[in-house]
């Protein structure tokens, strides 16, 4: 790695590689950051050493590419660190990265992407104050992508919410006697699994853990999907019984929060840090957040089963005629076995 040359957007490539490396679950952002040599800012130039963020309270990737080049040592004067995300400003879990560039001596910092952690964020403007030649969005776009919901759920100040439906072609949860298992098939059952590990918590309403008794982990065909699971978040004002699977050892922390108020439920997560939940059900949770407009990504498992009355994924939210409708935009339409995935997105204001 030492021999390599690369140029600034070399860098910002690999630090991007070197970020995405890490998965998308917890607190902190998947960061990257490549050490080059001083040089022409159009010319390939020696790497010195790179570094990532392995997960919360580890070094950030700025700290540890700087002990990298510092346990080979390997002269960091003069030099430009490429990072993914601006240098953080502040004591958290960590030391603030942006003193730790000035005092060994790197003289250039460019980042694909502003640190939108209010007290994180600021880092570029005081290594600018200090002398350091600062540039902000290279490969912004690149960047964008790997924070993922991290990202979007910094900047809102609350955990990114999607809302999982699984339903019949016509739109029911369930038959009329309130039989639901199963409506879609083992593939779309797979995937929504996939998407449980990717996130922070899974949340369901009390109602949803007497009617269907789930156990909220992240399972494959294999067992567990995951290392350590997402929290199991249970709202809503009736008891959880002591027998209820989302009480078993092999899932994740259960969390009950005695409330239906979408405000008060998400502060709650983000107190925990979560910073993307799955919101599994049932009709009046899921009513809930999209009439809060803490929605921001629905997953729609439909299969092609109609089953003519039944509950609906979603009841009343306050629409009474078509102009009032929640419109989403479409991101992507995918066939999982026989049934299909529509992933979409409120439209914005
Ligand atoms: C990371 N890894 O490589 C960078 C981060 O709690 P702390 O001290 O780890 O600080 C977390 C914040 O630091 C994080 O939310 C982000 O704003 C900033 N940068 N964090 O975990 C990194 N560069
Ligand atoms: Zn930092």
């Amino acid at each position: 790695m030492s021999a390599a040359r690369m140029t600034v957007v070399d860098a910002m490539r690999r630090a991007l590689v070197l970020a995405a490396e890490r998965p998308v679950r917890g607190p902190n952002p998947r960061v990257g950051c490549v050490l080059l040599a001083s040089g022409n800012e159009h010319d390939p130039r020696m790497v010195l050493a790179e570094g990532r963020n392995h997960g919360v309270g580890t070094p950030h990737a700025e700290a540890e590419a700087l002990a990298d080049a510092q346990a080979r040592g390997v002269d960091v004067r003069g030099s430009t660190a490429v990072v993914t995300l601006e240098p953080c400003h502040h004591r958290g879990r960590t030391p603030p990265c942006s003193s730790a560039l000035l005092d060994a001596g790197v003289s250039e910092v460019v980042y694909a992407v502003a640190d939108p952690h209010a007290v994180a964020a600021g880092g570029g403007a005081w290594l600018a104050d200090h002398g350091v030649r600062v540039t902000e969005g290279l490969l912004a776009d690149e960047g964008t992508q790997v924070l993922g919901v991290w990202l979007d759920a910094v900047r809102a100040g609350r955990p990114f919410v999607t809302l999982k439906i699984a339903t019949s072609l016509d739109g029911r949860v369930a038959a009329a006697d309130g039989s639901s298992r199963w409506i879609t098939g083992d593939q779309a059952r797979m995937h929504a699994h996939e998407v449980r590990a990717q996130a922070d918590a899974i949340l369901v309403g009390t109602g949803t853990v007497r009617a269907d008794d789930p156990s909220l982990t992240a399972r494959g065909p294999e067992g567990r999907l995951a290392d350590t699971q997402p929290l199991r978040v249970v709202v809503g004002h009736s008891p959880v019984p002591a027998s209820a699977r989302v009480r078993s050892a092999d899932g994740g922390e259960l969390v009950v929060v005695r409330s239906r108020d979408v405000r008060e439920v998400l502060s709650v997560l983000q107190e925990r840090e979560v910073r993307h939940v799955v919101v599994e059900g049932g009709p009046v949770v899921a009513s809930a957040f999209l009439a809060a407009g803490a929605v921001d990504e629905v997953h729609a498992y439909v299969a092609p089963v109609l089953l003519g009355s039944g509950r609906s994924a979603v009841v009343d939210i306050g629409v009474r005629t078509i102009g009032e409708a929640v419109r989403l935009s479409t991101v992507g339409v995918r066939q999982l076995g026989e049934d299909m995935l529509v992933v979409a997105r409120p439209v914005g204001p």
